[in-house]
Parts: C-alpha cells; sequence; structure tokens
C-alpha cells in the first residue's frame, strides 16, 4: 500500500454562504457514512479535530451583493488558521464543509503554506460551478458562488486580503472540471482571467482520461496539489444530497477515475468536501458516495493495481 501523510479532519458546520440551509450538517453526514474509518482502513493516520464554531446563520437578505458577509469571514478565518496550523504539523486537512465559500479559507491557508515552503500550488476544482462571481454581478449574493474569485483577487477586502497578501492565487493555478453552469456576467469574468475549465462538453469529447492529464499536465514533485470537491460536481442521479444540482454531471466511473488518477499523481496535499446536504439526500447515500470516492482518492482501486 502506498505511503500516506497523516490527515486531520476538520468539521466546519455552517451553510452560511449558501442558498439551501443544511449543509451545516455535512461534517456529521461525512462522519456518519465513515469517513475516518475508512481512511484508516487505507493505512492513513487520522485525527479528527472535530467541529469548528462560528456565527449562526442569520439567513439574512444580500446587502450590496453579499449574504452574510460579516459571518462568511468569520467561519473562513477561522478555518484558515485550523487549516494553516495542520498544515504546519506536516498533516494534511481535510475540510468537511459546509458550503463552499469555505475554500477561501481552505485554499488562502494552503496558499500561504505554499509560498513559505517555496511550493507550487495547482487547485483542483470539482464543480457543476466555476464559483467566479462578484458582488456587481452575482444573481444571488450568495458567497459560495464567490470564492474563485475571491481568491483570485476579486471580492471585498475582508475575503480577498483574508491572508495578509492578495491575491491568494493566481488564475493560472485554478483548473476546474466538471462546469456545466456558469452565469452570464461570471462567464465574461472566467475568460477574462484565463482559468483554465473542462467543462462537460470537454469530458464529453475527450473523455475523462484526457481531461484529468490536461488539469494535471506539468506538475512535479514540488507540487502540492489541493482538491476542492463540490458534490455537486457528480451527476444528480447518483449525488442527489446538495443544494444546487445540475443535470448532466460527472457520472460514477468517472468520478472514479479523476480520484484514482489524483492518487495515482502522489500530490495531493490537502482537500475540500463541500456543499454535502443530509437533509436533501437519500439515506445518507451522497455522504457513503462521498467517502467512496475519498477512498479512491487514497489510493483504493476498484481493479488489482495496488
Ligand atoms: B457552489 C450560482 F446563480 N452561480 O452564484 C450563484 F447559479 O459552491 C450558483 O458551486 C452557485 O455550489 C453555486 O448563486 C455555488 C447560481
Ligand atoms: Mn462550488
Ligand atoms: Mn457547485
Ligand atoms: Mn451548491
Amino acid at each position: 500500500m502506498a505511503h500516506h501523510p497523516a490527515v486531520t479532519l476538520i468539521g466546519v458546520p455552517t451553510d452560511i454562504g449558501a442558498g439551501h440551509r443544511g449543509a451545516r450538517l455535512g461534517p456529521e453526514a461525512l462522519r456518519v457514512a465513515g469517513l475516518p474509518e475508512a481512511l484508516e482502513a487505507r493505512g492513513v493516520d487520522v485525527r479528527d479535530l472535530g467541529n469548528l464554531d462560528g456565527p449562526r446563520n442569520p439567513w439574512t437578505a444580500p446587502v450590496q451583493g453579499y449574504r452574510h458577509l460579516d459571518e462568511v469571514v468569520a467561519w473562513n478565518h477561522a478555518l484558515m488558521e485550523a487549516s494553516y496550523a495542520e498544515l504546519q504539523a506536516g498533516r494534511m486537512p481535510i475540510m468537511l464543509g459546509g458550503d463552499h465559500c469555505l475554500g477561501i479559507g481552505s485554499i488562502t491557508a494552503v496558499a500561504r503554506w505554499c509560498r513559505e515552503q517555496g511550493k507550487d500550488l495547482r487547485v483542483l476544482w470539482l464543480d457543476a460551478h466555476s464559483d467566479f462571481n462578484t458582488s456587481d454581478v452575482t444573481p444571488s449574493g450568495n458567497i459560495h458562488g464567490m470564492p474563485v474569485a475571491c481568491l483570485c483577487g476579486l471580492g471585498p477586502d475582508a475575503l480577498t486580503k483574508l491572508g495578509g497578501t492578495s491575491p491568494a492565487i493566481k488564475p493560472s493555478q485554478m483548473h476546474q472540471i466538471g462546469i456545466r453552469s456558469v452565469d452570464p456576467e461570471e462567464k465574461r469574468l472566467i475568460k477574462t482571467h484565463k482559468v483554465d475549465v473542462y467543462d462537460m462538453r470537454y469530458i464529453d469529447e475527450n473523455g475523462m482520461k484526457r481531461t484529468v492529464e490536461a488539469a494535471l499536465a506539468g506538475i512535479d514533485e514540488n507540487t502540492h496539489l489541493h482538491v476542492s470537491f463540490d458534490v455537486d460536481f457528480l451527476d444528480p442521479s447518483i449525488a442527489p444530497g446538495v443544494g444546487t444540482t445540475v443535470p448532466g454531471g460527472v457520472n460514477y466511473r468517472e468520478a472514479q477515475l479523476v480520484m484514482e488518477m489524483i492518487a495515482d499523481s502522489g500530490r495531493m496535499g490537502s482537500l475540500d468536501i463541500v456543499e454535502l446536504n443530509p437533509l436533501l439526500d437519500n439515506h445518507n447515500s451522497t455522504a457513503e458516495l462521498a467517502v467512496d470516492l475519498v477512498e479512491s482518492l487514497f489510493g483504493k482501486s476498484t481493479l488489482m493495481r495496488d
């Protein structure tokens, strides 16, 4: 069995950036689905930090294009500190979301740590959505639709400068797979900033193998791969437990292949699992599928390749 770094699970029970409530229950659903035990069975040293704490969801309307901005900042600040401390301790943080606004704190921490270590950060963003909205163009005001823009320096100072230096990453470090829902103005921003997007049509035309090869092209021993896994990446027929389902998503075999290829790269250094909403799920089946996919991320293969 391949050697794995020690991991720390960080629960972030909030739906502060989402348009549905219930993603706050995601961390517990992943634990109940057996995530810690599945990792231990792969030979991984697992520490569960428990859940971070933060402001409750006031469920108020957007103000100047942002819903719950102060609360989003508070949650992300707490996550950034927790995640950075684990990286410093030589452990791989696995963020159990929670909605995807938490990618800001998670990736800001990783970017800072990579800068200090002289490592090249690459982010693989597995999602139906590009999450590149700004307050000017967002159709919803929900900040879970904005983390990629914030990480690239487009957004309120409180989020773009969360880690001090801004931007946390360059758009060229961001590689998105599974995209099939991008708002019109968001599309313009994505093109202007030249984010590397492998949308569903690209996957249809080229297959998942070539897609992942393209997204991972050029990585080497010095690459730190951060995987940000929004569960709505998956087709709703296999993953109903998310707030923003979009038809035409990645199927079971394609999803396994992505995870297996990431595992083969040996470069994953941090992971977000976000947007799981157990209240919309079918008997925790989406959480169980997420655990299954994480096992593949940690080298479990459906064939005898170990
Ligand atoms: B997720 C949306 F308008 N683009 O901004 C928005 F379609 O983290 C959805 O990817 C965002 O789940 C989805 O509200 C955010 C919408
Ligand atoms: Mn997302
Ligand atoms: Mn999404
Ligand atoms: Mn969503």
